[in-house]
C-alpha cells in the first residue's frame, strides 16, 4: 500500500498515527503542497480534489481520512481501534463526522489561516473565515469539553479511531486566534493525546520532515 502525503501534514498524521498503531508496511510518497504539487495531474488522476492524504491499495484508491482509517483497520481485523460492535462502531464513526464537519473544521481553518498563511506568506488571514470558525468552535468546543470531563478517550474508555481523529488539529489549539483556557478537559485529553506513542511518533516522522503548516 501506498500513502500520498504532504509531510507535516494535520490529516496525514493521523492516518500515520494508525499505520503505526497497525505496523502496517506502507510507503510515504510526499508533496509539497506549498508549491502546488496535490495538482499535478498524477495527483488529481488518484484524487481529484487535489487534497491529501490518499491511499493506494494496488487499484483502490481511496481518499477522505475516516474512511482510510476505517480501512486500514479492516486490512488487518484490528478490532481495538476499530471495534465490531455496532454500537462502539456507530460511536467512534459519530465522533468523526463530528470533527470533520465542525470541530476540526473550524479549529482546522483557523491553523491554516492564522498559522499556515504567515508561515508559507500568503498573505493576511481572511477575516470571515476566522469569524465564521471562531463562532463555530463557539458552539461546539463545549459539547467536546463535557462530553471528555472524566473521560480518558471519547469512546468507551480506550484508544479507538475516534482519538486519532480527534487529535488532528490538537497542536495548534495554543497557536490559533482561539481561547481554549475555559476548556480544561479539552486540553488535558489533547495533552494525554500528545503523549500516546503512535500519535506521539507520526508527529515526530513529521516533525522530520518540512512542514505543511
Ligand atoms: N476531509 C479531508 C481533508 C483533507 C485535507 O484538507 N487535507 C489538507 C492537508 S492537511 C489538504 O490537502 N489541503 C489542501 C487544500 O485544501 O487545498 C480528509 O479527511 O482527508
Amino acid at each position: 500500500m501506498i500513502l500520498h502525503t504532504v509531510p507535516g501534514s494535520p490529516n496525514g498524521r493521523r492516518v500515520e498515527a494508525v499505520i503505526s498503531h497497525l505496523g502496517l508496511p506502507v510507503e510515504l510518497r510526499h508533496y509539497d503542497l506549498f508549491k502546488g504539487e496535490l495538482k499535478l495531474p498524477h495527483y488529481l488522476a488518484l484524487n481529484g480534489n487535489a487534497k491529501a492524504p490518499t491511499l493506494q491499495d494496488g487499484d483502490f484508491v481511496l481518499w477522505e481520512t475516516t474512511a482510510i482509517m476505517q480501512y486500514l483497520c479492516e486490512q488487518v481485523g484490528n478490532t481495538d481501534l476499530f471495534p465490531r460492535s455496532p454500537r462502539l462502531r456507530a460511536d467512534i464513526t459519530r465522533w468523526q463526522c463530528w470533527e470533520g464537519l465542525y470541530f476540526n473544521a473550524a479549529l482546522g481553518t483557523l491553523a491554516f489561516e492564522a498559522v499556515a498563511k504567515a508561515k508559507h506568506n500568503m498573505g493576511p488571514p481572511d477575516a470571515a473565515l476566522v469569524a465564521q470558525a471562531r463562532a463555530t468552535l463557539n458552539r461546539f468546543a463545549p459539547v467536546l469539553d463535557a462530553h471528555m470531563n472524566s473521560r480518558k478517550y471519547l469512546v468507551d474508555e480506550r484508544l479507538t479511531l475516534a482519538d486519532y481523529s480527534m487529535a488532528t488539529f490538537s497542536p495548534y489549539i495554543d497557536k490559533v486566534p482561539y481561547d481554549f483556557t475555559p476548556f480544561r478537559h479539552i486540553r488535558s485529553y489533547f495533552e494525554r493525546m500528545s503523549q500516546s506513542e503512535h500519535w506521539a511518533r507520526a508527529g515526530r516522522a513529521a516533525a522530520a520532515q518540512p512542514r505543511a503548516a
